[in-house]
């Protein structure tokens, strides 16, 4: 058993006085890019994070969902299946109640579940997906439902949406069920096709490096929804379904009407046309066997249309991206949602340890704590330990 799975194993039993029946695992994402395109039918390029959150599982039979978190030592849940309803239990039991609760037909006698995890939560690194994706997989295999993986996506999703209220799109789910270990997941978000990129960072001296500002966020309370809300104007004025018909920015002049809100929806959609641009270009360049620092300027140019176009960056993470091309990278990012969160920076193997430094430094200037940073290395997608 990996070490993963014995500690989560092990406190499940020391918890629950029994043996769990299996334990699950999903892996966080980064979003190598396409931001805010997924709810608009766009592509989007995730890798799954080797950082991943661990639900050991088993079924009971007087109908209670009980939870416990090593994470939240002080926040466990117990509540009947039959009276779940949107929003309770909220916080972190919240993600593992709205699974169950999409499946509460096939859940009558109810679950034990203990959680564990390293994903960094708050952080733009999708640990709330990661936990709706191994509860998913958990009750699957348990209930021995006949779910693919794009049915696992769409369920973890509902339950983000409809539980736990938060109006994201399938960005996240998608990447922690489906990437695998050395390739980045090119996903068109409006057909749900997928390709898998071949991203050997190792191979071209590359790393991914990823900065946790420590600006945490929250989807279901930030400026996130009203995002969506503006792309959906904007696509409504310009008579399209989604913004990823869009075909040019050109097209988009019309949303220019002299007015604030017409030049916010402007704005708005521009990000999304540019962005969609991008991610089709990056993946272009990883296809063709190019050097994959060629995907750098791509990056900074789309965290300058996040910053200024989407208006979804926080200066923290702006002071990040400047410090770390300063100080070398290639490129960098914010990524995920935004208003917090992270940025990832490309950089040489060897200018690593220089750019990190540069980047804390950077923090202490702006009256910031040191932020916590890692290397990514693209990893598996969700799937069962024992
Ligand atoms: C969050 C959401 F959950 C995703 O669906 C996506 O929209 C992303 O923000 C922005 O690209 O992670």
């Amino acid at each position: 058993m990996s070490d993963a799975a014995t500690r989560a194993a092990d406190a499940f039993a020391e918890r629950f006085g029994r043996s769990p029946e299996g334990v699950w695992a999903a892996p966080g994402r980064l979003n190598v890019i396409g931001e805010h395109t997924d709810y608009n039918g766009g592509f989007v390029l995730p890798i799954a994070l080797p950082h991943t959150t661990r639900a050991a599982v088993a079924r009971r039979d007087d109908g209670r969902l009980v939870l416990r978190s090593l994470q939240h030592p002080d926040d466990d849940a117990d509540v009947a299946v039959a009276d779940l309803t949107q929003g309770t239990p909220s916080g972190w039991a919240g993600y593992v109640a709205g699974v169950v609760h999409e499946l509460s037909g096939h859940v009558p006698g109810g679950l034990d579940v203990l959680v564990d995890g390293d994903v960094p939560a708050g952080a733009g690194l999708s640990s709330s997906a990661a936990l709706e994706c191994a509860v998913a997989l958990a009750l699957r295999d348990l209930l021995g439902l006949d779910l693919g993986p794009g049915d696992l996506v769409d369920l973890a999703r509902r339950a983000e949406n409809d539980f736990v209220g938060a109006p994201t799109g399938i960005l996240d789910q998608s990447a922690s069920v489906l990437c695998q270990a050395g390739a980045a997941l090119f996903l068109d978000t409006r057909d749900r096709s997928t390709e898998q990129v071949p991203f050997d960072l190792d191979a071209a001296g590359l790393a991914l490096l990823v900065v946790d500002s420590g600006v945490t966020h929250d989807h279901a309370e930030s400026g996130y929804g009203d995002r969506r809300r503006e792309c959906e104007q904007a696509a409504s004025r310009l008579g399209v379904d989604l913004l990823r018909e869009v075909p040019d920015v050109a097209a988009l002049e019309a949303l220019a009407d002299g007015t604030p809100e017409g030049e916010v929806l402007h704005r708005r959609a521009r990000h999304v046309v540019t962005e969609d641009a991008r991610v089709l270009r990056v993946v272009d360049t990883l296809r063709s066997g190019d050097d994959p620092r060629a995907i750098g300027p791509l990056l900074t140019e789309g965290h300058a249309s996040l910053r200024d176009d989407f208006e979804v960056s926080v200066p923290l993470l702006d002071a990040c991206v400047e410090a770390a091309v300063e100080a070398g990278a290639h490129g960098a990012r914010m990524v995920g949602g935004g208003f917090g969160g992270s940025a990832l920076a490309l950089v040489d193997v060897d200018a690593v340890d220089a750019v990190t430094s540069a980047v804390t430094a950077r923090f202490a200037r702006e009256g910031a704590p040191a932020p916590r940073s890692f290397v990514a290395v693209p990893s598996s997608g969700a799937r069962r330990l024992v």
